[in-house]
Parts: C-alpha cells; sequence; structure tokens
C-alpha cells in the first residue's frame, strides 16, 4: 500500500496507464534496447485530496543536461510570464531593492522581464542545457535541485526573497515538505510564493489525462494546496485560474495571518466540492472516462487510416508520450511527430518510437489530419496553420473530446 507524500495516510491507485517510459526522452535507434521505463500509477488521498503518482522515476533520469523542454518555444507562453511577472511586480515587490527566486526557471522565460527591469533575480534550475541559456543570456541560474539546503544557501549569500515563484514546476517535485520548509526560510515576513500548475478541476473536466507522465508527481486543487501549506504555517492568500497549458491554477502562499485571504479562495473551494475533487468515485469515473477516450481515439485513427489517409502528429510534447504510449499510437498510425525544438528533431518518441522531425517537413507537404498533441497551444497553433487548413486538412483532437476539427 502507497502512502501519500504529503500526510503518509494510505493512498488507493485509481488507474494504472502501465509501463511507460520518459516522458521527454526523445531517443535515437541504437538507444532503443536500453530504454528505461517504470508504471504510470496515480492515486487519490482521501485524507489530504492530494492527487499523485505512485511510482515516479528518479530525477536525474528526467532532469539532466539533455533535457528536451525549452520553455520559449511558444510565443504565446512568453506573453503569458510577462503577464506574470507584471502581476507579481505590482501587488508584491513593495519593498526597496527586492530579491525574486524563481525554482525551474528553465531558459529564461519568466525571469528576463525581472532582469530586464533590472531587478535583483536568481533562477534555480538543474536541467543544465536549458539553464545554460538563461545565463547566456544574463538571467542569474543556480543550476541545482531546490530543496530547503540550498534555501538556507540562498538566504546566506542574497537575504531573504520578497516573491519565490514557479511555473510547472512546484507539481513535478516529489519532496514537496523540504520545498515549503525552505520557502518558509527564504521568505520576507510580507513575501509570497506564487506558482502555477495545471489545474485538478481541469483535467477532471476535460478528460486531459495526458498532463500525467513522469514529471508530474501532483495533480494540485486549493483544497491539497492548502493542506500542504497549512503543515509549514502558510496559507493561500488568493487563486487566480489560467487559460495556459489546458488550464492551470495560480496559487499566492504567504505567512499565515500575513494577509487577509480573499474571497477567490473561498470560492474555488466551493467549487471544487461541487466538481468532487475530494470524494474517490470522481477519480472511479475520471478512469472510465480516460479508457472511453482512449477507445475513440483508437478507432478514430484506424478508421482514416483504412481510408487510405495521412496523420502526422503536431509538437512533440511530453503529454504525447502518455498518449501514444497508454493508446499504442505508433508510425503505423502516425507516420511522424512535427516538432520546433531542435533537440528532439531527428530523434524517435520515447516508447512507440515514431519519428519527429523538423516543422518544415509539415509545412512542404501537409497531411491529410493533423493529431494535435498540443492542444493546450490550439489558439496559437491553428492561428498560424491556415494554409493547412484551408485546402481541406483537419486536425484531430482528443481534450475535451476525440474529434476531427
Ligand atoms: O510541465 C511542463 C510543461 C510546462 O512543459 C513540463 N513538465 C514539460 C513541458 O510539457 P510539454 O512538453 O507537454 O509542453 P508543451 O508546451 O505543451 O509542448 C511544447 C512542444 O510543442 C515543444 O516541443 C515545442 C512544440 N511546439 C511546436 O512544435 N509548434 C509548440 C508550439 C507552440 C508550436 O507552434
Ligand atoms: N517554468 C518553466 C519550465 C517548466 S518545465 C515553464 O513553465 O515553462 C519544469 C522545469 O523544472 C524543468 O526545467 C526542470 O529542470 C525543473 N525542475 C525539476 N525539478 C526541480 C527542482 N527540484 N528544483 C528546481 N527546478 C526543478
Ligand atoms: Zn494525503
Amino acid at each position: 500500500m502507497n502512502k501519500c507524500l504529503v500526510c503518509a495516510a494510505p493512498i488507493d491507485q485509481f488507474i494504472s496507464f502501465g509501463k511507460m517510459p520518459i516522458a521527454n526522452g526523445f531517443l535515437k535507434p541504437e538507444e532503443f534496447a536500453k530504454e528505461y521505463f517504470f508504471e504510470l500509477r496515480v492515486g487519490f488521498c482521501s485524507q489530504c485530496a492530494m492527487v499523485q503518482l505512485l511510482e515516479q522515476p528518479e530525477r536525474e533520469k528526467m532532469f539532466h543536461a539533455n533535457y528536451a523542454f525549452f520553455s520559449s518555444t511558444s510565443k504565446f507562453m512568453a506573453e503569458h510570464f510577462k503577464e506574470f511577472a507584471g502581476f507579481v511586480k505590482e501587488k508584491y515587490l513593495k519593498s526597496p531593492d527586492p530579491l525574486v527566486v524563481e525554482i525551474g526557471s528553465n531558459d529564461g522565460i519568466m525571469l528576463r522581464n525581472f532582469a530586464n527591469a533590472g531587478i535583483r533575480h536568481l533562477g534555480i534550475e538543474p536541467s543544465e542545457n536549458v539553464a545554460q541559456v538563461a545565463m547566456r543570456n544574463g538571467i542569474r541560474t543556480v543550476c541545482s535541485f531546490f530543496d530547503a539546503e540550498l534555501a538556507k544557501k540562498i538566504v546566506f549569500e542574497h537575504g531573504q526573497a520578497d516573491a519565490f515563484l514557479g511555473a510547472n514546476v512546484m507539481c513535478h517535485i516529489p519532496y514537496l515538505h523540504s520545498v515549503a520548509a525552505g520557502i518558509k526560510i527564504l521568505l520576507k515576513p510580507k513575501g509570497v510564493l506564487v506558482f502555477e500548475d495545471p489545474y485538478l478541476g481541469d483535467i477532471v473536466q476535460k478528460t486531459s489525462y495526458d498532463q500525467i507522465y513522469d514529471e508530474h508527481a501532483f495533480y494540485f486543487s486549493v483544497a491539497s494546496v492548502s493542506n500542504l501549506f497549512a503543515q509549514h504555517g502558510m496559507q493561500v492568500i488568493d487563486v487566480l485560474p489560467q487559460d495556459v497549458h489546458g488550464g492551470s491554477m495560480r496559487y499566492v502562499v504567504a505567512h499565515q495571518g500575513a494577509y487577509s485571504v480573499t474571497e477567490a479562495v473561498e470560492k474555488q473551494r466551493k467549487l471544487e466540492e461541487s466538481l468532487g475533487l475530494q470524494r474517490k468515485e470522481t477519480f472511479d469515473q475520471l478512469r472510465r472516462n480516460i479508457e472511453n477516450s482512449r477507445e475513440k481515439l483508437v478507432k478514430l485513427l484506424k478508421e482514416v487510416k483504412r481510408n487510405g489517409k495521412r496523420v502526422v502528429g503536431y509538437a512533440a510534447t511530453s503529454k504525447s508520450t502518455t498518449v501514444t504510449n497508454y493508446c499504442g499510437i505508433t508510425e503505423e498510425l502516425v507516420e511522424f511527430i512535427s516538432d520546433t525544438t531542435p533537440i528532439k528533431q531527428g530523434k524517435y518518441s520515447p516508447g512507440t518510437h515514431i519519428p519527429v522531425r523538423p516543422y518544415d517537413e509539415f509545412k512542404k507537404n501537409y497531411p491529410d489530419y493533423a493529431l494535435l498533441f498540443g492542444w493546450n497551444h490550439a489558439k496559437e497553433i491553428m492561428s498560424k496553420e491556415q494554409d493547412f487548413v484551408a485546402p481541406g486538412g483537419k486536425w484531430i483532437v482528443y481534450v475535451p473530446e476525440v474529434k476531427v476539427l
């Protein structure tokens, strides 16, 4: 029996996706034979409402000097982080010469907004290749995993922080208690933690099961995040739903009693109750919805193939690794996956070994159908792909429902 990583209560599994490879482990044919697999199992803790992986590969297998995800590949996300930084600056950087610390700072997509404004900043990023891009652009970065020990060192060298930020990284860290303890040490009395992650409410409502993969150890709700920080003398003071990554939540957390709590927090908790995010049955239903989604997608792809049509995958996302492996989608159904990230191109998708090719190959010979693995960027992608659609190209999507657009 697994124990909850947050409250240590016994926890039940509600789904297994079977054997899965490293989601960002794009590889070469000579590496196929020694590819690493683990069982992607997910559980819900009835005690503290935290949804979590029950098995996760060691962190060095996921985050290293060849990490394949570079944040700045999306222009829309760059705009989003400009807004995020503006929100923090306006509301929480009131003291003279403030310090902003960000974990999972990647290639600097967020921190450059502070660096450009001459604000003291520090990025913590364990994946060396992406950290180097940030450093080359003048963003102060420490190449390390964040935990309570590192927090002490940062306070010693730089003093306490006014804002501690994290986008799509808190949910990646299984040792959340060490992270929370570190944040507690690092924040000034009026300092705030502002972080964003894919929101459990959206995953449940949209059956966006592809958010579930090795890197995502947790699937947060306001309830589970509040429970976690309460154990460390901190409280959620504000929550702001976001459209990005298929539906995310921005949480603002502060030392207990340092700020008044906005009405949005209670409102969201009520909404979570009505969605059943604190009930085990919700996740049994989610499993059935996921199984249905798989059945429909496989049926559709096989039908399209039978009709002699070409299907290409659009964007070799981490999420696509869950979809292709869980649904058994190989080169037989999807000719190749087009992606703009140089480090992924010329390699093969994890587990299912579909070729990943440069975007130009999509552009120069449009397929009949594009399977939108980057559905969370649909607005950005569809607005620039008019030339694919105009002569009859069609999108296949599977979130929130399997359909042809
Ligand atoms: O949480 C995480 C999020 C923030 O980023 C990480 N664990 C890993 C990663 O997840 P992902 O790989 O699912 O992220 P995206 O942003 O959905 O995928 C981006 C991929 O799509 C990149 O490989 C670039 C590609 N892409 C493309 O080929 N054409 C993206 C866009 C916008 C495009 O137009
Ligand atoms: N914040 C960026 C990157 C998200 S990808 C964005 O939203 O686009 C997750 C990032 O977190 C990766 O760059 C990974 O190397 C980093 N990361 C993983 N574990 C970490 C840890 N313990 N401390 C700090 N960063 C971590
Ligand atoms: Zn728990």
